[in-house]
């Protein structure tokens, strides 16, 4: 069978090199055995090429494992946000109706066959081009309310990763430290995947725990919260930052006073980037050229980035080809697709990204869209309207505020308890409002639509 380019070099790389430490090393060789078995017991389960298989586990060797398990049977992955409630996941379970789901919390999936492990069979060892190329389904949170569903190709992440490979120089050398999530782009396709293409290694931490990175690591993939809280030990510590290669910013925007402040401890500059799950890496800073703070750098190779009416649009072949199984018809334009975030040129012609023209809340790196949070805490008791938004905040860049009208019925201190717990029980960690105001009225326009974009001057009285 025809392996797809992507994952021939996947198995090209010597069997003895090391690939993933996961508790201990794991050679080239070895995680392509725990792929095949993986791929035989999921077959024993009944998926087939093209099936998904919902994966929500947190950075583990069963994470691994399903992964390369559903590439070696020609499955598509769904991974899903370890975090997420059963609220949350029911739509996206709705969407892409998965065969089965991997996950340590079975009372999630209504329904779904769920194992709380990966289990092991009599090995397959296709690695086939899956249907339609499509290799995984990454659910992003869209504006509706609604998360969307971006299929994935191993050409985009290919074509992608490549061009990092390039402006990032990355080769077998390179040991990554791992610890960003693997069920979004940042840790799945530039860290897991971008490892595995190039025959290079990563250090896999279950969770971002503030502590040194590991010693025999070159580099780091984070966001703008882990700089933040690593702050303390760079200043204590700061010979185990300043013998790295690399460490990458991304996923929010760095602020330029963490990226000083980094400077000034380490003599590290962040190196920041740019990109989005619908469009893999859009732009990027430069390894040895001038790294500029407050921009994301200039078009990766084989991007091209126009700016319409102040908003960043993208095309070239790491670009997905339209939501599934929901197309959003105004996702492109002319071809172009349209990002939502608002940009401009620097003088020096690299990218700054100036604000959002979506209603997307950042907190720590995660999207939240105000629209799914409102929706889900509407219906309380006591509740007339709810208007959600982002505020800055020190840690998390932003997180999430609700502005709530009362109809009435209940007091304020019942109302405020009532959606602290349907916030516990229906969402996950990021997206529970932090901050709540109790209001007479919500800012909406002529036609009556809310308008998020005034909540936080008008109602909480900052940004
Ligand atoms: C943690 N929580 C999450 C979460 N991570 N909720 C939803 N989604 C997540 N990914 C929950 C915790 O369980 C906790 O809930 C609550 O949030 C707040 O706890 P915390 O202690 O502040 O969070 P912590 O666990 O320390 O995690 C914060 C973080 C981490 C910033 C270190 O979230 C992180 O590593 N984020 C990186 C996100 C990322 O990879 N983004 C890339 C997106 S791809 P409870 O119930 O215990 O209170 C993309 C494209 C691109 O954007 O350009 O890269
Ligand atoms: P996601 O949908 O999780 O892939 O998130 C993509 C969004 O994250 C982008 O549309 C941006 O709004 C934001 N983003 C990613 N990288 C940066 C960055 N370096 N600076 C500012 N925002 C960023």
């Amino acid at each position: 069978m025809p392996h797809p380019s992507f994952l021939r070099r996947f198995l090209a790389h010597s069997d003895h090199q090391p690939a993933l430490f996961i508790g201990r090393w794991y050679s080239y060789g070895q995680l392509r055995e725990l792929g095949e078995r993986t791929a035989g017991w999921l077959r024993e389960q009944g998926v087939v090429p093209g099936d998904r298989v919902a994966i929500q586990l947190d950075n583990g060797l069963d994470l691994v494992a399903a992964h390369l398990g559903c590439m070696a049977l020609g499955a598509v992955r769904l991974p899903l946000n370890s975090h997420y409630q059963r609220a949350e996941l029911a739509p996206i379970l709705e969407d892409a109706a998965p065969k089965l789901a991997i996950s340590r919390h079975p009372e999630r999936f209504d329904g779904l066959p769920c194992h709380d492990h990966v289990g092991s069979g009599s090995p397959v060892a296709d690695w086939p081009v899956p249907p339609e190329d499509i290799t995984a389904l990454l659910f992003t949170s869209g504006t509706t309310g609604r998360a969307k569903g971006a299929p994935q190709t191993f050409k985009m992440w290919e074509s992608n990763l490549d061009a990092l490979a390039e402006r990032w120089e990355i080769t077998p050398e390179l040991r990554l430290y791992l610890a960003l999530p693997m069920f979004h782009t940042h840790g799945l396709v530039l860290g897991l995947h971008g490892m595995l293409l190039a025959g290079a290694s990563a250090v896999v931490g279950e969770r971002f725990d503030g502590q040194l990175p590991p010693e025999d690591v070159t580099d780091v993939y984070g966001v703008p919260t882990w700089y933040r809280r690593w702050l303390p030990v760079m200043g204590s510590h700061p010979e185990a930052f300043r013998r790295l290669r690399l460490m990458v910013s991304g996923s929010d925007g760095l602020p330029a006073a963490v990226s000083d402040e980094v400077f000034a401890l380490t003599g590290q500059r962040l190196l920041e980037r740019y990109g989005m799950t619908e469009t893999v890496m859009i732009a990027s800073n430069p390894l040895k050229g001038e790294r500029r703070a407050g921009t994301v750098g200039t078009a990766l190779p084989g991007v091209d980035i126009r700016i319409e009416a102040g908003e960043i649009q993208v095309r070239g072949p790491s670009v997905f080809g339209g939501y599934r199984p929901r197309p959003d018809p105004g996702a492109f334009v002319e071809g172009w697709f349209r990002t939502g975030d608002a940009g401009s040129w620097d003088e020096a012609g690299y990218l700054r990204i100036t604000g959002r023209k979506k209603d997307l809340v950042i907190v720590g790196g995660v999207n939240v869209s105000p629209a799914e949070v409102e929706e889900l805490l509407r219906s309380v008791h006591g509740v007339a309207e709810i208007g959600c938004c982002g505020l800055s905040d020190a840690d998390l860049n932003e997180v999430v505020a609700a502005a709530v009208v009362l109809d009435g019925s209940r007091s304020e201190e019942e109302v405020r308890r009532a959606l602290g717990h349907r916030a516990q029980e229906a969402l996950s960690g990021l997206k529970r409002p932090r901050h709540y105001v109790f209001v007479e009225s919500l800012p909406r326009n002529a036609m009556g639509k809310l308008q998020r974009a005034r909540i936080p001057l008008e109602l909480f009285g900052r940004r």
